[in-house]
Parts: structure tokens; C-alpha cells; sequence
């Protein structure tokens, strides 16, 4: 397609599909999206963010990622949909006019490209990243579990081996580094939002211990509305809590290093399906999908615009 209009939504892209969308969607907006590069990946691939801003210097921001790992491909896909979703809407629909006009969102759809690019070429199944570890013939650190919170600790492996190896370091994968320095250098972010599938959850800290988050009740009190604006479009169940109450254990997670950078609004989505398809979601499911999650994204935003700290 030689615009975004002509994109296929109902379908998977390959990762360079993906960039081209990207450009295309920044070339037709102009005044209102602009693509920053936050870093490359291990094998050199750009890291790109899409800021959507209408304005302002370095206003309140959400920041929402999808595919930190790689399988999990209805997230990418929804994150394209979000992503014109953003310059459709604007100026037309009230509650995300209101929301732009107060703050800026990034969106980064491919969080890990390297991944991303061997689910297509090589192993549909593939979760990590692609970094070689030096001391096995193993390769691929879990993205989720590299950032500094609780790092090495239970719900990760130091195996390089497993699904779930942490890396040898916090913040070893540049992938991770790169929105670690963003997140710091930028310092107004105040909703971080990680979408991963499967399992229909809406996840908040902690995922590394059992103590609870000291916002809990709020957390818990805007999952509660979120979910129910994203049942209310097809029935969709979804189950909500903490990571660790509601689906495992699991440390060096996304959202509990931002949660204790004192991002208050820090929410993990598994998204469809609940284990019949898992990461093989049919592509017709990819714009419904995407439809119900924005209702749930849309609460989060407007809680954020509207409850200001
Ligand atoms: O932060 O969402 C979190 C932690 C839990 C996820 C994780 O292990 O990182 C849950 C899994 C994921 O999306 O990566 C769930 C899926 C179905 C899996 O791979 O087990
Ligand atoms: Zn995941």
C-alpha cells in the first residue's frame, strides 16, 4: 500500500511492512506524529517511537509498547490499528481530542525487532531477543525480565538457555536500556502501558513480591473500569489484579521498574485469546481486538488526563 488508508489491518506484517507503515503514518501526519529512534537493537535494527503531540514542550505523556517478545503477535498488530486509530480520531472523537490536547502519547509497536524478524523467518514460537550468549549456544535474554526490578530474583531463570533467562546484567539488552534512558531523560511519563498476549489480563505491579503496590486500590479500582469498558463492546472476560496474585510470579519486569520510577499508572495487558489459539490468533481477531482494548486504553488515558500528580 502506498498509504495508510489501503493497509490491511486484518492481517500479520512482516517487520519491514511494520517500518514502512510507520513512515507512511508520520509522512500523512506531519503536525501531529513524528518518529524518534530511541536506540538500535543487538543486530542494529532501529528502535522506533512514534510520538503523537499536539503541542507543548515535554508534556505529561503515555507511553504504550507492544511485542517486547516476539511471538506474541497480535500485539504488534494492534499496535498499527492504535496508531491510526490516534490520527483518526483526533480532532473528531471528544475524549481523545481532550486527551491529546493535554498530553503526548508514545507508542513503541516493535520493542523487539530481532525477534520479531526470526517469528517470521525461522521460529514462529520465539519469545526473547536474538543476542548470543557467550558462555552456551544459547541465544535470547526475556525481555521481561531484564529491567532492574527485583532482577534475579524468583520468576526468572539465570539460565541462558530458558524462555525466561534475565541476561547477565539489569538492563544488559539495548532494546530495554534504550526506554530505560528515555523514560528517565523524559521524566513526565506518567502512564506506562506493556501489552503482551495471551490470556485476556489486565495486570498491575508488583510481579516480583507479594507486598502490595502502595496505589493498589486505585489500580485495582481503574482495571475494574477499564475491563468493564472492554467487555461492554463483545463480552470479551477478562480477569484483572496484580501480576503475581493473578497470573506468576515473574521479577525484572517492565512495569514494576516504572511503577518504582514512580510511574503511578503502570498496567500490563494480555491480550486474546484465553488459551484456544494462545499466540496463533487468527487475524480476523486482530481488529476486534484491537477495538475492545482501545475502550480499556481509553479509560486509562482519561483517568490519567483527569487525575493529574
Ligand atoms: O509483566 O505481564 C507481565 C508478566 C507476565 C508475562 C510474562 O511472563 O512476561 C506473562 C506471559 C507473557 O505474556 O509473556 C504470558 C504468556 C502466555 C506466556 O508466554 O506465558
Ligand atoms: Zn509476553
Amino acid at each position: 500500500p502506498m498509504n495508510t488508508d489501503s493497509f490491511n489491518y486484518s492481517r500479520y506484517h512482516t517487520l519491514s511492512e511494520i517500518y514502512s507503515f510507520q513512515d507512511m503514518l508520520v509522512s500523512e501526519n506531519p503536525n501531529l506524529i513524528s518518529k524518534l529512534v530511541i536506540g538500535q537493537s543487538y543486530k542494529g535494527r532501529p528502535l522506533n517511537v512514534l510520538k503523537f503531540s499536539t503541542g507543548g514542550t515535554n508534556r505529561r505523556a503515555i507511553w504504550i509498547d507492544t511485542g517486547i517478545h516476539a511471538r506474541e503477535w497480535i500485539t504488534q498488530a494492534s499496535g498499527i490499528w492504535f496508531a491510526k486509530k490516534i490520527v483518526t480520531d483526533y480532532g473528531r472523537d471528544p475524549i481523545l481530542t481532550d486527551i491529546l490536547n493535554g498530553m503526548d502519547i508514545f507508542l513503541e509497536i516493535v520493542i523487539n525487532p530481532d525477534g520479531y524478524e526470526y517469528t517470521h523467518s525461522t521460529n514462529r514460537l520465539w519469545r526473547k531477543n536474538r543476542k548470543p550468549d557467550p558462555t552456551s549456544d544459547c541465544v535470547g535474554v526475556d525481555l521481561n525480565r531484564n529491567w532492574d526490578a527485583g532482577f534475579e530474583g524468583p520468576g526468572a531463570s539465570s539460565d541462558p538457555c530458558s524462555q525466561t533467562y534475565h541476561g547477565p546484567r539489569a538492563h544488559s539488552e539495548s532494546e530495554v536500556k534504550s526506554i530505560v534512558d528515555f523514560v528517565k531523560s523524559h521524566g513526565n511519563i506518567k502512564a506506562f502501558i506493556s501489552i503482551h498476549s495471551y490470556s485476556q489480563l489486565l495486570l498491575y505491579p508488583y510481579g516480583y513480591t507479594r507486598k502490595p503496590a502502595k496505589d493498589q486500590n486505585e489500580l485495582y479500582n481503574l482495571a475494574k473500569k477499564a475491563v468493564t469498558d472492554l467487555t461492554s463492546l463483545y463480552g470479551t472476560y477478562y480477569r484483572y489484579g496484580s501480576i503475581i496474585n493473578t497470573i506468576y510470579q515473574s521479577s525484572g519486569g517492565s512495569i514494576d521498574w516504572t511503577y518504582e520510577q514512580g510511574i503511578k499508572y503502570s498496567y500490563t495487558f494480555e491480550l486474546r485469546d484465553s488459551g484456544r489459539h494462545g499466540f496463533l490468533l487468527p487475524s480476523d481477531q486482530i481488529v476486534p481486538t484491537s477495538l475492545e482494548t482501545w475502550l480499556a486504553l481509553t479509560a486509562i488515558m482519561d483517568r490519567t488526563l483527569k487525575n493529574p500528580y
